[in-house]
């Protein structure tokens, strides 16, 4: 099935942030460090050519320590220095501040304008919070809460923008796309549950084999995935008259890879994508 997901709040936004480019000193990228590839926006690539930009790996704590290493090395050689971050390090968080005013070539006395920008879910609201110290934004386990541009005053010298989640009308590549559906980018009604489940049971037993045989206690984690996720529904009581509740069992599997359950886990290496 090809997923794609691109509603009309989202056709806006990215019409908004092309015209708040225009009037912003810097930019804050969030991408996933579980995925920085398929979660960095070529529209947003291609729009900010002038703008200084700062990139964050964020929700590292989700993501594989050893895989983010990589991919820290792997921004560096392009001379871009990458932040790894997540919701749990408030403090390094602010001190993104200091370094975006020298980046943005801004004075002392001038008032610095930053926005934020970056996939949906990918945890966008949650740092303007952490940034000003209030619940300013509402934040969401979901993808698009954020519906519209929005800017704040974090002090009289700067200015912060939250922006809605942006993707692209159509996502070329589907190994992307899937990759952001299992992280939860793609709103969960645009995506076959089992699609997804099956795709990821494909890719942990892999990379991450011994995370998802502990996990569901399974023997034999080479089994066919389609047997894998029968397994999983069966040891975590997903079941319906007749049999496995596969919608349900993808459901679990997909929350618990969300959530952190089986671990820290990177879906994407830089080495990857060099092939791709
Ligand atoms: N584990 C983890 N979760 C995070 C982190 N940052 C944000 N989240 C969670 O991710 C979810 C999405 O956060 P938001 O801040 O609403 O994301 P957003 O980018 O504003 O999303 P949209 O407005 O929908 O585009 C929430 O459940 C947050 O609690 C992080 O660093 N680590
Ligand atoms: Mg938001």
């Amino acid at each position: 099935m090809t997923i794609g997901w691109y509603p009309g709040h989202m056709n806006k936004a990215r019409k908004d942030i092309m015209k708040l480019l225009l009037q912003v000193d810097l930019v804050i990228e969030l991408v996933d460090a579980r995925l920085p590839y398929s979660s960095e926006n070529p529209l947003l690539n291609s729009l900010i050519k002038e703008t200084a930009r700062l990139k964050v790996l964020n929700k590292t704590d989700l993501a594989d320590p050893a895989t983010t290493k990589l991919w820290i090395d792997f921004y560096e050689q392009k001379n871009i220095t990458p932040y790894a971050l997540d919701k749990n390090q408030p403090e390094a968080i602010k001190k993104i501040l200091k370094n975006a005013r020298k980046v943005s070539g801004k004075k002392p006395e001038q008032i610095l304008r930053i926005m934020i920008v970056g996939i949906p879910n990918v945890g966008k609201s949650t740092f303007l919070n952490i940034l000003s110290e209030r619940k300013i934004a509402k934040v969401g386990n979901e993808p698009a809460v954020t519906k519209h541009a929005s800017e704040i005053s974090l002090d009289e010298s700067i200015k912060l923008i939250d922006t809605p989640g942006v993707l692209w009308p159509k996502i070329e590549d589907q190994q992307s796309a899937y990759r952001l559906a299992v992280t939860g980018a793609i709103k969960n009604t645009a995506i076959e549950f089992e699609d997804i489940a099956l795709f990821a049971i494909d890719f942990l037993r892999r990379d991450y084999p011994v995370q998802l045989a502990e996990r569901y206690q399974l023997p034999d984690v080479s089994l066919e995935a389609s047997l894998l996720l029968e397994a999983i529904g069966i040891k975590r009581g997903c079941l319906r008259k007749g049999g496995v509740d596969y919608h349900k069992a993808s459901e679990t599997l997909l929350n618990d890879i969300r959530n952190g359950a089986l671990g820290r886990i990177s879906l994407e290496k830089p080495e990857q994508i060099a092939l791709t």
